[in-house]
C-alpha cells in the first residue's frame, strides 16, 4: 500500500535549552562524584523520560527537602527554590547543589534588589508553579503579590502605587504577558520592571518558531510534559496562530492518529525540557505511516550555553 504524502514542518529552535542542559549535567556529575543515591528536589526538569533516565542511574526525586536524609547530597531543580530551602539544607549541614537556571536566578536577584530599594513586588506567573513559588520565596511570605491575568491586575491591592516593581516567570506566553504588563502600567504608571518581561530567550524563540509554523500546518504536535509550562504555552501559541489542531504529546505512543486522519501537513516542535530523542521518535512514527517531506521552519539560531561547574562545589 502506498503511503499518503505528508509535509512535516519541524520548528527550530525546539527542545532543550541551555538551562535544562546544564541542570541535567549537574545531576549526572553529582552521581559521578558522590555515587548513588543523589537526591533531587522536584523533577530536575519537567520531563518523565529525563527523570526516569536519571532515576535509573541512582537519582532519587522528592518534592520536599524534609524527604531527604542529612547525609546524602541534594540538587535543587532548574526551576529554582525559595530562599528557605538552601537555608534549611545549610542548617542541616547537607551537601547541596543548586541547578536553578542562571536566567531564573537573575530574576531572583532582581526581586531582591527591588525589595532592597523599598519597592513592593508583583510577580506575573502561574500560581503554584515551582518557578513562581521559588521566585516569590526570595522575599518573606506575603511580600510578593501574584497576578496571572489583566483581571487580577484590576483588583490587586498594593501598599503604595508609587513604589512598585514587577518580575515574571521565564516560561510564560509572550503575548499574554504583554497584556498583563500593559494592564500593570496602565493602573500603576510608576511601576518599575525589566525592559519587557523576564521571559527567557528559549521560551521566546520557541514561541516565535511556532507562530511561523502554525499557519502552514493542518495539525501540530508539541513534544513535552503536561506539567511543563513552556511546552503548554507552545500548544496555545500554535492554536492561536491558526493551526486547527494543536496537541501536547509526551512521546510517539500518545499520538491520537484518528484525530489526524486526512491531514496533508503536520508541524512538530518540543518544549525546552523535551529531549531530541523523543522528537525523533515522533518523526519516525509519521515516517512509518506517511511519505514524509521534511521542511525546517527556522526563525532563530541559538548558541547559548551555560557553564556547568567543572567541579561541583557546595556553598561554603
Ligand atoms: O516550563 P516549565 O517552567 O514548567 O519547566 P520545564 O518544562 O522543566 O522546562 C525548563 C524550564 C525550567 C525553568 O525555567
Ligand atoms: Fe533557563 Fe529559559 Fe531554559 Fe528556563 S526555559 S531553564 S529560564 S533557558
Amino acid at each position: 500500500m502506498t503511503k499518503p504524502p505528508l509535509t512535516l514542518y519541524l520548528a527550530a529552535p525546539r527542545g532543550f535549552c541551555a538551562g535544562v542542559d546544564r541542570a541535567i549535567k549537574i545531576v549526572e556529575m553529582a552521581l559521578e562524584k558522590w555515587g548513588a543515591p543523589v537526591y533531587v528536589r522536584h523533577e530536575i526538569v519537567h520531563n518523565k523520560f529525563v527523570v526516569d533516565g536519571l532515576r535509573d542511574k541512582g537519582a532519587v526525586f522528592v518534592e520536599e527537602l524534609s524527604e531527604c536524609p542529612d547525609d546524602r547530597p541534594v540538587i535543587f531543580s532548574a526551576h529554582g527554590v525559595p530562599k528557605a530551602v538552601p537555608a534549611a539544607a545549610a542548617a542541616r549541614e547537607m551537601v547541596f547543589v543548586d541547578a536553578t537556571c542562571p536566567l531564573v536566578s537573575k530574576v531572583h536577584i532582581e526581586a531582591q534588589r527591588h525589595a532592597d530599594n523599598g519597592l513592593q513586588m508583583i510577580m506575573i506567573g502561574h500560581a503554584g508553579h515551582p518557578e513562581t513559588v521559588g521566585t516569590m520565596g526570595q522575599l518573606p511570605e506575603g511580600e510578593v503579590l501574584l497576578v496571572e491575568t489583566p483581571q487580577d491586575v484590576a483588583t490587586v491591592a498594593v501598599r503604595d502605587p508609587q513604589r512598585l516593581a514587577y518580575v515574571t516567570q521565564t516560561t510564560l506566553s509572550v503575548d499574554d504577558t504583554a497584556d498583563v504588563v500593559a494592564a500593570l502600567q496602565a493602573r500603576f504608571p510608576a511601576i518599575v520592571g525589566p525592559h519587557k518581561e523576564d521571559i527567557c530567550y528559549a521560551t521566546t524563540n520557541r514561541q516565535e518558531a511556532v507562530k511561523a509554523m502554525a499557519p502552514k500546518c493542518d495539525a501540530m504536535l508539541v513534544v513535552g510534559a503536561p506539567n511543563s509550562s513552556n511546552s503548554k504555552r507552545l500548544v496555545e501559541v500554535g492554536a492561536r496562530a491558526g493551526c486547527p489542531y494543536a496537541q501536547l504529546v509526551q512521546r510517539a505512543r500518545d499520538i491520537d492518529w484518528r484525530s489526524l486522519e486526512g491531514i496533508r501537513s503536520i508541524g512538530i516542535t518540543a518544549g525546552a525540557s523535551a529531549p531530541e530523542v523523543l522528537i525523533n521518535e515522533v518523526i519516525e512514527a509519521f515516517s512509518e505511516r506517511y511519505s514524509v517531506t521534511r521542511e525546517l521552519v527556522e526563525t532563530a539560531v541559538e548558541n547559548v550555553e551555560f557553564k556547568v561547574p567543572r567541579v561541583l562545589r557546595t556553598p561554603a
